[in-house]
């Protein structure tokens, strides 16, 4: 799939430090050590309704976490997906009456262009599940080899629909490390169906459904006429365009369970080895009125509708950037606000002649962000030098186009 155009990256002076984050697996801030190339995962959209701001946060983080590792001298492989085909998807377009695949495109389309304004690097592999039918069909089939998949008695279809037996991994459990009944509070409301009659663990979820009236579906060797679960779409693209044990896992804390859990046991159920993903890190929840914004709900502020309304995609990202991805936040207006400030003065700030040295700012942006990307320690030293720049001045003639490179490279904010 085509993804968006790439934004330029300014060089800056020097070199990153070694980039940490923290790892929902073993629960601590942990050190990513990639090879001269890290290569990252990071969950994509279910394109049946607009980006909206948790998303972007997001993607913003995930995106700095990247810049993070090209500023400590790491090349990326970045992989992102697209589910794009499956429930939630396929009732939208059913409820608006429209074409299951024009609603993924006109979405797909938006996002790239979302993406785009808020100046993400894309991908490296933009791969939706339409595109993945065969790799991903592959390794339900080798599931089924293994023993470790089993049908389960489907009235409705020609066919019977497949399920994982989680009991085949002794490790099961190892990403989120939540008990069984924390897993069992929520399966039911991520996707999962713990009442299903003949499967057996109730945990153990859907790898491939077997065609019904109405639904689109693909004939795969071996398998019933059907399309792919969620699940094991991120295996097989991850496993296909990374290989096992890459570095980094993202996505939103909403995926900890069961997505990436199960995403994780599949693969080391195909591969016989572990782990998936090296760490495993996760977005807190952009919420709306104290709500997770979700599409579901429809609690949503869209990074379209701002755009549309003359919003500076610059303020929208910096409104990210001050928020430290590991703390839950609920959108308001005056978070724009003041993010829109804030850009206003560093405008400022960076179109003096002569200002202050900027090499400590430069240095706190690449520390802060190293450490578990405090991007609101980042901003706070941006700050500071503006403040100084714009009370005292200063008499560095260059001093001002190195943060505003910095800041380019690093925090992908352009002033
Ligand atoms: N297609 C799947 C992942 S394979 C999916 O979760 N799609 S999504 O469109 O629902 O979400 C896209 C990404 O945004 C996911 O990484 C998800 O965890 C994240 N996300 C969704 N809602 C929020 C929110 N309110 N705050 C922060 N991140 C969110
Ligand atoms: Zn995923």
């Amino acid at each position: 799939m085509i993804s968006w155009p790439t934004p330029f990256r300014p060089a800056v002076p020097g070199t990153g430090h070694p980039v940490q984050v923290f790892d929902s697996a073993t629960g601590a801030v942990r050190a990513i050590t990639p090879g001269p190339t890290a290569r990252m995962y990071v969950c994509g959209i279910t394109p049946y309704d607009a980006t909206h701001m948790g998303h972007a946060a997001t993607y913003v983080t995930f995106d700095v976490l990247g810049r993070a590792l090209r500023d400590a001298g790491h090349d990326v492989e970045y992989v992102q997906n697209i589910t794009d085909v499956d429930d939630p998807l396929l009732e939208r377009a059913n409820r608006d009456g429209i074409d299951w695949e024009d609603l993924a495109a006109e979405e797909i389309a938006l996002f790239r262009e979302d993406m785009t304004a808020l100046a993400v690097i894309p991908p490296d592999h933009y791969v939706g599940v339409v595109e993945s039918i065969e790799p991903v069909g592959a390794a339900v089939r080798a599931l089924l080899e293994r023993g470790a998949a089993y049908s389960v008695d489907t009235p409705d279809s020609d066919g019977d629909d497949l399920y994982l037996d989680i009991s085949t991994d002794a490790g099961f459990g190892a990403v989120s490390n939540w008990t069984r009944e924390q897993m069992l509070a929520v399966f039911a409301d991520r996707g999962g169906d713990p009442d299903r009659a003949g499967k057996r663990d109730r945990l153990d979820p859907l790898l491939w459904r077997a065609a019904r009236d109405g639904e689109p579906s693909w004939a795969v060797d071996g398998l019933p006429q059907g399309r792919p679960g969620w699940h094991i779409e991120c295996t097989a693209i991850a496993l296909d365009h990374l290989g096992m044990s890459f570095d980094v896992q993202g996505g939103g804390t909403d995926l900890v369970f069961p997505h990436h859990e199960m995403s994780a046991t599949q693969a080391v159920v195909l591969t016989d080895q572990r782990p998936f993903a090296r760490t495993y890190t996760h977005q807190a929840m952009v919420g709306l009125h104290g709500e997770k914004m979700s599409k579901s709900k429809g609690n949503l502020v869209l990074v379209s509708k701002l755009r549309a309304d003359g919003v500076d995609p610059m303020a929208i990202r910096l409104a990210l950037l001050g928020q430290h991805y590991r703390t839950d936040w609920s959108w308001t207006d005056a978070v724009l606000e003041q993010a829109q400030a804030r850009l206003d003065t560093w405008r400022a700030a960076l179109s003096v002649n002569s200002a202050p040295d900027s090499a400590q700012a430069v240095e706190a942006i690449r520390a802060r962000v190293a450490d578990d990307l405090d991007t609101p320690g980042a901003l706070a030293a941006v700050d500071a030098w503006a403040k100084q720049t714009l009370t005292r001045g200063g008499a560095d003639g260059t001093s001002a186009g190195v943060l505003a490179r910095a800041l380019d490279a690093i925090l992908g904010v352009r002033v």
